[in-house]
């Protein structure tokens, strides 16, 4: 009686978000025969490996979701990710495990997780650690039952006095968690526990993503001793048809300064940010709200969009992220995976697929609205040989060569200051959505304000380039910027995506100047604009400007002037990445 009844209240929740049944599968598509076993010797013409960009040596690799149970433990940083020892595709996956004293050098330990129970015999999927208040860190994992079940398991370190955390012991109570006919719970949408929390009395939550027919939901669970579970009555948060929310992510951030708080934090000055991945678009957004501690539910601000047309943490190739609490420098740490734009064949021939974004600070801006990255400060030690630029004035037409540096791998910041806006063009009101803006207005259409920025990856005559530009708009007594990373032309090669992607920057470009810094690592072209408040992400695979044939230039092709206040650019030396 107590399970029909339980069941019915989902049942009645799934009637009033979704409308009929949907089959639910996990979108993991697996290419049997691309899983061919060897560990790859790459060939030696690799001109898109990164330099100072996290990957492992070959194979495929999705990051924590993607990068999974992000951590620092005795002053060592954890990552660890999604991997395929057997190919360059998704299959096979364990937890593959890196260290990191500089969140900059990485050294590979033997993998954490593999699958080796019941409980996961069909694959180590993804999860996040949580560090206990005796400083123990354990870690909450989807597992791959015998029937291709989802479930929640737990791992714990072998050896606390070992701060590389090399042997991890999977608990012989697992799964903690599963589908039974008494949770309701669709085996196939049941996946990727977060860092847990302990509430105001004392329990532990936890939330796992799933989906009600396409109605995306954070799974609540509690527990007092973080081994016996128990599901609540009512989901953290729900969505309306967004679909399967994947990685789901909870965190607190502070309303009065940018430092980072523990997750498990509770008080006055502080907001909530809900991230979940849309396994449908491959885009993930956030939301900042407020969390009823007793009711254990979490409500978005009035104006927090949440839905795919939200805020996301970066509006190019960034998916299934996951943040933690680097309780060394009280600072939040944000990991993304940036998945590939090229083809699987290309993925095979090269040997290896996905990388990771540079680790970024994320704090509460302001305007407590949106949240601000920055790539961590330990990044600028890789900074060599300055580069320079010859003019600072833009005029019509402009474009000036930021020289003396390896324009393949660099660090570039750049401001620029707008002192007439006369030209602006005047922004149309059903221009909603800022991607296709980008893409029907793309770098090499001429306008008003813009485009201005950078071309990156450039080769000598411009047959290749990835533009990274800003455009001013007015609307009314006030302006709209819009950020644009334009791959249309980035590579000859016409096997990729070329998707250009785009962003409204909330920048007042009167009071403020409009700032861009680029991270360029090969086949990587990350952006920030505004000082973190849009980033963008993009992958493009230049065929003639690799290596030492890649250029640099600052361009402006708009009717009018505009100035460039600061420049510093530099070349990146190689980190030890793997
Ligand atoms: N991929 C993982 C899942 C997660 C998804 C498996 C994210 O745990 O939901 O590799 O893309």
């Amino acid at each position: 009686m107590a399970t029909s009844s339980h069941c019915l209240l989902w049942f009645f929740f799934s009637l009033f978000f979704g409308h009929g049944f949907v089959p639910l599968e996990a979108s993991h598509q697996v290419y049997t025969h691309l899983q061919n076993g060897s560990p790859s010797a790459l060939t030696s013409d690799q001109p898109y490996r990164t330099g100072y960009h996290f990957q492992p040596p070959s194979h495929w690799m999705n990051g924590i979701c993607y990068p999974n149970a992000p951590m620092i433990y005795k002053g060592i940083y954890h990552f660890f990710y999604q991997y395929n020892p057997l190919g360059a595709v998704w299959g096979n996956i364990v937890w593959a495990h890196s260290t990191s004293t500089d969140l900059v050098n990485w050294t590979p330990h033997k993998y954490a997780i593999s699958p080796s129970q019941p409980a996961d015999i069909n694959g180590c999927w993804s999860g996040s650690a949580t560090i206990l208040p005796n400083g123990k860190p354990v870690i909450l994992y989807t597992g791959i039952d015998p029937e291709n079940n989802q479930v929640q398991n737990m791992a714990v370190p072998k050896d606390l006095s070992d701060p590389f955390l090399e042997e991890w012991t999977k608990l012989p109570q697992n799964p903690l968690m599963e589908s039974t006919s008494y949770n309701c719970i669709d085996a196939s949408s049941f996946r990727d526990p977060t860092t847990a929390w302990q509430g105001t009395d004392g329990r532990w939550r936890v939330i796992i993503g799933s989906k009600v027919n396409r109605n995306g939901i954070a799974i609540l669970y509690r527990s007092k001793d973080f081994v016996h579970w128990t599901k609540a009555e009512q989901p953290l948060h729900s969505g309306k048809k967004t679909g399967m929310w994947e990685c789901p992510d909870f965190f607190p951030v502070s309303t009065t300064s940018a430092t980072g708080v523990d997750t498990s934090s509770i008080g006055k000055n502080l907001k909530y940010v809900l991230k979940v991945s849309l396994d449908e678009t491959k885009h993930d957004y956030y939301t900042i709200g407020s969390y009823n501690y007793e009711k254990d539910t979490y409500v978005p601000d009035k104006g927090s969009v949440d839905s795919d047309s939200g805020l996301r943490y970066d509006y190019g190739k960034f998916y299934a992220s996951k943040t933690f609490f680097d309780s060394a420098k009280n600072r939040r740490i944000l990991w993304g995976w940036i998945n590939e734009s090229s083809s699987v064949e290309h993925d095979i021939e090269k040997g290896w697929s996905g990388v990771q974004a540079i680790p970024r600070n994320v704090w509460l801006d302001k305007s407590r609205k949106q949240l601000v990255q920055w790539p961590v400060a330990e990044i600028e030690k890789l900074r060599s040989n300055p580069g320079h630029l010859s003019s600072r004035g833009l005029k019509e037409g402009s474009k000036v060569e930021v020289g003396g540096l390896t324009a393949s791998q660099a660090d570039v910041e750049i401001s620029f200051k707008i002192s007439d806006f006369e030209e602006a063009e005047v922004f149309e009101e059903s221009w909603r959505d800022p991607q296709l803006l980008c893409s029907e207005k793309d770098a090499s259409v001429k306008g008003g304000l813009g485009p201005f920025g950078l071309m990156v990856l450039a080769s000598e005559g411009l047959e290749e380039y990835t533009a990274v530009f800003f455009r001013i708009f007015k609307r009314r007594t006030k302006y709209v910027v819009l950020m644009c990373s334009d791959q249309s032309r980035s590579s000859l090669d016409e096997d990729n995506d070329k998707t250009t992607y785009g962003a409204f920057l909330n920048v007042d470009p009167v009071d403020e100047e409009l700032s861009l810094r680029t991270l360029i690592d090969h086949s990587i072209v990350e952006s920030f604009g505004g000082g973190g408040k849009a980033c963008i992400t993009a992958r493009v695979y230049p065929t003639l400007a690799t290596e030492d044939e890649a250029r640099l230039f600052v361009f402006n092709k708009g009717t009018g002037s505009v100035g460039v206040t600061t420049v510093s650019a530099w070349s990146m030396k190689s980190a030890k990445i793997n």
